[in-house]
């Protein structure tokens, strides 16, 4: 009924540089992905973050790589330690390498290979206001996400936050890719889809938002 509801829309109808593989992951490689994702957030744990106006960010948070994306009254940045535990990010997994080798292997960026990986958790009720990543040095090189958990609402923006936005519906084991001309939308998450998730093992929903910060 989802489905009817919010239908996805067909690579053709994006704009672009900005591809979605809808299904990319089998079943056996998001339990595998789960499990690192788990293994990351067991040595640098799960916060949300807060921002320059104060707030707290919605999803929760936590890195793997060289560098992690995070925020604190100081702003917006990329910084080698996890702010919870002083330690360098965990490294990024080979799997995680593995996938994006694969996801971006018939793309314009078939050499991109991240050195950061932000990992957000959607608990049920958490979303991401629109926003662009721009925290990067190069923007040639292209923002990748895996889906993983519930389903959820992706916005894809224009080039101004006040530009109208459409609504794609995003599943487990799907891939996104904002590159080109896409780099520098306006995107974030409207909302997730309590329960969901195809995957079991996961309340709620992961995304792995993979870039080549430095
Ligand atoms: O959760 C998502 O799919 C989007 C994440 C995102 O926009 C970000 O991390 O900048």
């Amino acid at each position: 009924m989802q489905g009817d509801l919010f239908p996805k829309i067909p690579a053709t109808a994006l704009p672009d540089g900005f591809l979605v593989k809808p299904g990319f992951l089998p079943p056996n490689r998001q339990i595998t992905l789960l499990a690192e994702v788990l293994r990351v957030i067991a040595e640098a744990p799960l916060a949300q973050a807060r921002t320059p106006m104060g707030g707290l960010t919605a999803a929760a948070m936590s890195n793997c790589g060289t560098v992690g994306w995070w925020s604190d009254r100081k702003g917006y940045r990329y910084q080698a330690q996890c702010p919870g535990t002083g330690r360098p990010w965990p490294k990024m997994p080979e799997a995680f390498l593995a996938v994006v080798r694969d996801a971006v292997a018939d793309t314009p960026w078939p050499a991109f290979v991240p050195d950061a990986c932000l990992i957000n958790y959607y608990a049920p009720g958490a979303k991401m206001g629109l926003h662009q990543d721009k925290d990067e040095r190069d923007f040639s090189q292209p923002i990748v996400t895996v889906c993983l958990g519930d389903d959820a609402d992706f916005l894809i923006g224009g080039a101004a936050r006040r530009d109208p936005t459409r609504a794609i519906v995003v599943r487990s084991g799907d891939v996104l890719i904002m590159g080109g001309d896409s780099r520098m939308r306006f995107h974030g998450i409207r909302k997730i889809y309590p329960g969901t998730s195809a995957l079991a093992g996961v309340d709620g929903r992961f995304s792995l938002t993979f870039r080549k910060a430095l």
